[in-house]
Formats: structure tokens, sequence, C-alpha cells
């Protein structure tokens, strides 16, 4: 499992009391369907995802953006746990969602790209290394119940 040093467990969690969950959600899901658009195939629920503007703008997206972040922010919360954090999920999104998991990787780069367009020269090299090894971190609890 990662290991968190303090440094790097204080440079998560500081960016992250800064980070507008909405928003971000929206933007860090929507440019993870813009970008990899083969991940739309699990959202064809979610109506209109024809453009850039539609994705971008598209309500359902927003929602589901912010679930996925708050998530995150239990990870940001006990970065020591992630396995046991992400348990539960990681056996829904293998049973019943039957998400790839290499997609939990796309998301969490997709993650620093956001955190780094917002954050701009605050997303410093040390920031953005121990914000990686966070978005690792989770996408491999999520993948650990795949069989
Ligand atoms: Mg997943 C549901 C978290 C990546 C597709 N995802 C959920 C839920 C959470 C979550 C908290 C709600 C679970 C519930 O209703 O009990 N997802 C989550 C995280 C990550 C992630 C933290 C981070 C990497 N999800 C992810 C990716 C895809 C995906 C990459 C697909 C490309 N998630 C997905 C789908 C659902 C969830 C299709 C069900 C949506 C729904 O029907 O409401």
């Amino acid at each position: 499992m990662v290991h968190f040093t303090s440094e790097e467990k204080k440079a998560v969690t500081s960016l992250w009391g800064k980070v507008n969950v909405e928003d971000a959600g929206a933007e860090v899901l929507g440019r993870l369907l813009l970008v990899y658009p083969w991940t739309q195939r699990f959202f064809d629920s979610f109506g209109n995802l024809s453009s850039s503007s539609a994705i971008m703008g598209n309500p359902k997206v927003k929602a589901h953006g912010t679930k996925v972040l708050t998530s995150f922010g239990e990870a940001v919360k006990d970065m020591d746990n992630l396995k046991s954090t992400f348990a539960k999920l990681s056996e829904l999104h293998c049973d019943k969602l039957h998400v790839d998991p290499e997609n939990f990787r796309l998301l969490g780069n997709v993650m620093v790209v956001v955190l780094a367009s917002h954050f701009g020269k605050d997303f410093t090299p040390e920031v953005q290394a121990a914000w990686q090894k966070l978005v690792s971190g989770v996408a491999t609890a999520l993948s650990h119940k795949y069989h």
C-alpha cells in the first residue's frame, strides 16, 4: 500500500480545503467524458453528452461528479486506510457497474490536471507528487476487490 509522509498529507489536505467539490466534480467528470469518450457508455441515463458544452453543462454530470469527489474527500480524511475506505465501492464498481479499473487511473489523472489548472503556481511539484500518490492509491484501492 502507498505510504504518505506527514508533509505529503499536509500538502494534500491543505489544497483539498480550498476545493469547491461541486464545481471541481463537474469539471473532473466532464473532462473525463470528453477526453476519454468511451467512458460515456456507463452514463447513458445522463442525457445529452453530444458536445463539449453539453457535457460540461450537464446537471447529471455535475451531480455525479460531486458524488465522486465527495468520495475522494473520504480518502483525504483517512489516507492510511484507502483499502478499507473503498472496499464496498470496489465491489460495486466490479460486480454491479462493470467499470474497467483502468478508468480509475484516467479519472485520477484528470483530477490532477483540474487541480493544476485551478491552483496554478500553488500546485507545486511537491503538491503534485503528493496528489499523484493519492489518486494512484485510490485507483488501486478501488481495484482491490476485482476478480
Ligand atoms: Mg464511480 C457510482 C465513486 C470512478 C462509474 N462512483 C459511484 C458512487 C460513488 C463513486 C461514491 C455512488 C455509489 C452508490 O450509489 O452507492 N467512482 C467513484 C470514485 C471514483 C470513481 C471515488 C474514482 C476514481 N466511477 C468511476 C469511473 C467510472 C465510474 C472512472 C466510469 C468510467 N460510478 C460509475 C457509475 C456509477 C458510479 C456508472 C453509478 C451511477 C449511477 O447510476 O448513479
